[in-house]
């Protein structure tokens, strides 16, 4: 099965999670730890990716330790064209769409497409979009990213994006973030758009999880609990469920 179907049937069924790992943040060997922890959690889908510092060694290296223990699909979320890996399951294939710098809307899609391939990853095409504080992605990303208190420009971003045929939207906090992206976002974009809705950045806590989840979010990622928490699995246990229940 095609990664876009089983992602198109989770969100059919229910909410999704997904847990980020980058690659710069552990060895291989940990990664693969991580990863096995946050399937037993509930996790559905590992994304491999980060802002800074990865080569594509550790990509490959990262990912392939990851698909020794756990069966999920491991997607990779892209920061440019050099962290393809041909050991993945699927790629996002995304725009920053509210970037400043044409590099990041197209760009990188370009220098990457060939390799796409003939590497014969499953491309997703996704519309990415950076809200208020944006962190480092939205820093090293040239992002202007949506104010806090602009649903509607959030809504067209996102219809723009589902116009130009991107099946899913993903609105990113930023790694880190203070707090997550704002609720009534959340809810605005959801009820404008058709296209499964990702939320990220920010949410390390099961009520945060569940208001953005109840909101409308149809795929929550969660990337920092698993660097903060000593107990993983149970900590994103804890948080999975509030999603799901
Ligand atoms: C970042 O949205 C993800 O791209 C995850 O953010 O690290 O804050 O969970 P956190």
């Amino acid at each position: 099965m095609k990664v876009m179907e089983y992602i198109e049937q989770h969100v059919k069924d229910g909410k999704m999670h997904m847990t980020l790992i980058d690659p710069d943040d552990q060895t291989p060997e940990t990664a693969g730890e991580v990863a096995k922890a946050a399937k037993s959690a509930g996790t559905d889908a590992i994304m491999i990716g980060g802002s800074t510092g990865i080569t594509k060694e550790l990509m490959d290296n990262t990912i392939r330790e990851i698909k020794k223990v756990v069966e999920i699909p491991v997607i990779i979320f892209p920061n440019s064209a050099h962290v393809l890996s041909p050991y993945a399951d699927a790629l996002y294939f995304m725009s920053l769409l509210n970037s400043r710098d044409v590099d990041m809307i197209i760009g990188q899609q370009v220098k990457g497409a060939i390799y796409v391939k003939k590497l014969g990853l499953e491309p997703i095409p996704m519309g990415y979009i950076i809200v208020e504080p944006g962190m480092t992605v939205g820093r090293v990303g040239k992002a202007v990213p949506i104010p806090r208190k602009n649903p509607e420009l959030a809504v067209a971003y996102s219809l723009a994006a589902q116009y130009l045929g991107m099946r899913m939207v993903y609105l990113e906090a930023g790694s880190g973030a203070p707090e997550p992206v704002p609720a009534d976002m959340v809810s605005a974009v959801r009820k404008e758009i058709s296209v499964p809705l990702v939320v990220g950045g920010g949410i390390r806590t099961p009520e945060k999880a569940r208001s953005i989840a109840k909101a409308g979010a149809d795929i929550i990622v969660t990337g920092t609990i698993v660097e903060i928490e000593r107990d993983i699995e149970s900590k994103l246990s804890e948080l999975i469920n509030a999603i799901k229940s």
